[in-house]
């Protein structure tokens, strides 16, 4: 069968031996080296600076054609921004990564070595920062303006090690020798006031003015990384902040007393962009977390009004047709009162008029509706560090109490929820709610998500405002997460649908009529299996651990918390440990189950689960009586290259969140999209994957919402599953034993106390039954090799809906009115 050519027109042809001379002259001229002394370090420097000259050349003519047509944009501002390795996507972005890798090879060096070299740009935490790379990924190939604003974090998410079992966090140095992507801007750096006090003047007509005298000013210079679309054509750009002194220093304010304390004065300009926060869905509360996020606002505001201001002047009227700002999640939130301030105080506009431009600028999304992760600042924090903003907040949401009294007169019960503020022992501003009345959308992440945040987080501001509350499904970029990472699969597929899937992800439905045919079975299963092979080799240099390449490869991979239920799988994997060893002819296909996961460093029990799974590993690895059955492999330092590595490997996706918890998720997209089969709970898109496969191609089990809440309200008590299940018991007291930890009875009971004494929140117990079951499903599934790979090309085949693409559609019809601007030739 002849391979179909793609339809896609790369704007860039460069030969394989212009691409050698310019790896080479970079080698020479940039890296000051030749080829006999260069290292990988080196060459994979020198061919970045060659793809660079592409990129930049790109990133010049999409910059000029946004200018000349005066196009209306989107900024997504986020304080996280997951990246990963850039190189290979650049690559395959421009259609160059087969010439790279021929003209590597004839210099003697190989690409995939290469390409290992590049630290990741681990900028962000989890599923929140990797899909705002994944929506710029796709912003920029449907060339759409758009600009990506974060935070320069000198250091990115810790890097994990494993001692002893125990996760173990390192600093992340992502630049230490130098990032080839970035380029620094001062002619556009910003600066940003901090602390001080207000002063209220009495101005003409007696028109109360505001002036804040800051404290601090620090410095906001940006670092430009670009973006490129597929195809190479349309370049945006990440802008992302680094904080500098600006060697400002008031001392009107200082001596004044009062206003700069000593730890004010202790705050270095630099540490804002030091660190990113390494808490996933933990609001962090520390005065640091609320600075660095004003600190990326303001100095994006300001950018955005230059830039407005280059082409309009002091005319606000077209402000609202240009510039449209998403805020992802509520950590940028204080962008609302910071262009209120700008509005009211600086360009001098009357508060009606300032806020009707704000509304129409600012849209939100949500990401969780975890308890713990919902944003709230004490005023006290917000009236020292911002003490300008703090009076906006009050002025904001005392307007908006008006028109809450108007909706529901004398209602203080609706009033107090929807303030912005919370009354309490310590005065607290709620970002949420500060989000949600700034904005003039806001949307969640998934159906069921969004409907839930409809009816339990903001049902009263979805009857104040009927309409404003929305979905918009989350999605991933099919040329990272399929093309990039599963080249051989990607080959297979443009071998039978053409090759512009990645470009229009529906295309993949082609697949479903080969479902069938044992040829391409085999061909697809065959691809599996290599990859397979690949990680293999990866778990045995990583953790020095052989695994069957023919047993199950069961895959687990996500930050760790006790919603998404790793100690769940735990309890099963050591349930099925206890039926080998209880009967050695157990019949189950052999399986070898995958994690990749970290905690926040400051969660415990998180940490306890990660300790767990590795001890239980370790005796079950060195277990001659059953691991020819059984494997566990946690593989350590989770990040996007690994899961790279990891998802075209899987057979089975571990998707199996307490119902109602996991907002979206977008791993289970990753592991569908390459073949793998959902396990998994009817939670976040799992439930729309499920309607995409159907029934038949994906293995749910357990509670529903509806079911998790009757069960909690009746009074769940864990003790019942814990006497009534002997598999339970069993495994739950094998965790108090020194079985696992020799020498160390009760190392691993803290996870055992969780699902017992302290009431088992996330309902494992009550879900345990289910998931095992459901585990057998698998298991016979597994052993019906056509069924299985049947299963798989389907999965493969209907995940079409989830290419990040389709998001951002959305996001542009629904919420952004965004028109595309395809990048001018010349
Ligand atoms: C999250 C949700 O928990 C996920 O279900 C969702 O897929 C992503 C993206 O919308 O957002 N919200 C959140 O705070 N995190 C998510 O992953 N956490 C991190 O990013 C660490």
């Amino acid at each position: 069968m002849s391979g179909k050519k793609s339809n896609l027109q790369t704007e860039v042809t460069i030969s394989k031996s212009e691409f050698k001379a310019s790896v080479v002259k970079h080698l020479h001229c940039t890296l000051g080296t030749d080829e006999n002394k260069a290292n990988n370090h080196a060459w994979w420097k020198a061919t970045c600076a060659a793809m660079q000259e592409q990129v930049l050349e790109g990133l010049r003519k999409t910059q000029k054609t946004h200018y000349l047509n005066d196009t209306r944009a989107v900024h997504y501002f986020s304080a996280e921004f997951l990246m990963g390795r850039l190189l290979s996507n650049n690559l395959q972005n421009f259609g160059l990564f087969d010439v790279a890798n021929d003209a590597l090879n004839e210099l003697g060096v190989s690409l995939s070595d290469v390409l290992e070299e590049e630290p990741d740009m681990a900028l962000g935490n989890g599923g929140l920062g990797r899909l705002a790379a994944c929506f710029i990924d796709s912003l920029a190939t449907m060339d759409l303006p758009a600009i990506g604003y974060g935070i320069h974090y000198e250091h990115g998410l810790f890097r994990q090690e494993i001692q002893g079992g125990a996760q173990i966090e390192r600093p992340d140095s992502w630049r230490d020798y130098g990032n080839p992507w970035e380029i620094c801007r001062p002619e556009s750096i910003q600066e940003v006031s901090l602390y001080g006090y207000v002063e209220t003047k009495y101005g003409e007509n007696g028109r109360i003015q505001k002036e804040w005298h800051p404290g601090h000013i620090v410095k906001g210079v940006p670092w430009d990384i670009p973006v490129v679309g597929y195809g190479g054509k349309n370049v945006n750009v990440l802008r992302l902040w680094q904080s500098k002194s600006s060697g400002y220093f008031n001392w009107d304010v200082f001596n004044a007393g009062g206003y700069v304390d000593a730890q004010v004065e202790n705050v270095q300009a630099e540490t804002i962009s030091k660190v990113l926060y390494p808490n996933d869905e933990t609001e962090a509360g520390k005065e640091l977390r609320l600075i660095q996020q004003y600190f990326f606002c303001a100095c994006s505001l300001k950018d955005i009004i230059r830039r407005y201001k280059r082409a309009h002047g002091d005319d606000w009227s077209r402000f609202t047709d240009q510039v449209v700002i998403q805020l992802n999640d509520t950590h940028p939130a204080i962008a609302i009162p910071e262009l209120m301030r700008i509005l009211v105080d600086r360009a001098e506009l009357d508060w009606d008029s300032a806020w009707a431009i704000c509304t129409k600028v600012f849209a939100y999304t949500n990401h969780t509706l975890l308890p713990e992760a919902l944003e709230k600042w004490p005023a006290r924090m917000i009236e020292k560090i911002l003490p300008r903003h703090l009076e906006i907040i009050y002025e904001i949401n005392h307007r908006f109490m008006k028109e809450v009294d108007k909706k529901w007169p004398g209602d203080n019960e609706v009033k107090a929820k929807l303030s912005i503020i919370e009354e309490g022992n310590e005065k607290m501003v709620r970002m949420g709610n500060l989000s949600v009345i700034g904005s003039f959308a806001v949307n969640g992440v998934a159906e069921i998500h969004s409907k839930l945040v409809k009816q339990n987080l903001f049902p009263e501001f979805d009857a104040l405002w009927p309409g404003k509350l929305t979905n918009v499904t989350n999605g991933i970029t099919p040329r990272r997460w399929l093309k990039a990472c599963n080249p051989s699969l990607s080959k297979l597929i443009d071998k039978k649908v053409g090759a512009d899937w990645p470009l229009d992800l529906k295309q993949l439905e082609g697949l479903a009529k080969y479902a069938d045919n044992k040829t391409f079975q085999k061909q697809f299963m065959q691809v599996k299996q290599q990859n397979k092979e690949v990680l293999a080799a990866e778990i045995k240099r990583s953790l020095d651990l052989d695994v069957d390449t023919n047993a199950i490869f069961d895959v687990q991979i996500k930050r760790l918390h006790e919603y998404k239920r790793q100690h769940l799988a735990l309890l099963h994997i050591m349930a099925l440990y206890r039926r080998l060893l209880e009967n050695p002819d157990y019949d189950m296909h052999p399986r070898v189950f995958i994690f990749g996961a970290k905690a926040a460093p400051g969660y415990k029990l998180a940490k306890d689960i990660i300790f767990a799974i590795n001890k239980v590993a370790e005796k079950i690895n060195n277990d001659a009586r059953v691991n020819n059955k059984l494997k566990v492999a946690f593989l350590p330092n989770y990040r996007v290259s690994l899961a790279e590595k990891m998802i075209p490997a899987a057979d089975v996706s571990e998707q199996i969140s307490t119902a109602g918890k996991e907002a979206s998720g977008t791993g289970n997209m990753k592991l569908a999209l390459n073949g793998a089969i959902t396990v998994g709970t009817l939670d976040g898109a799992n439930i729309e994957i499920a309607e995409e496969v159907g029934d038949d191609n994906i293995f749910i089990f357990g509670l529903t919402v509806d079911e998790v809440n009757a069960l909690k309200k009746s009074g769940y008590k864990p003790y019942d599953y814990y006497y009534k299940n002997a598999e339970i018991k069993a495994v739950l007291d094998w965790m108090e034993t020194d079985y696992f930890t020799p020498g160390k009875p009760g190392a691993l009971s803290s996870i055992k106390q969780s699902l017992l004494d302290h009431g088992d929140q996330y309902l494992v117990l009550a879900d345990y039954e289910a998931y095992s079951e459901a585990q057998k499903r698998v298991d016979e599934a597994y052993r019906d090799k056509e069924r299985w790979a049947r299963m798989a090309i389907i999965n493969t085949a209907k995940m079409g809906k989830f290419t990040s693409d389709r998001s951002i559609q959305d996001y542009v019809e629904r919420v952004w009115k965004l028109k595309s601007c395809p990048v001018n030739k010349a």
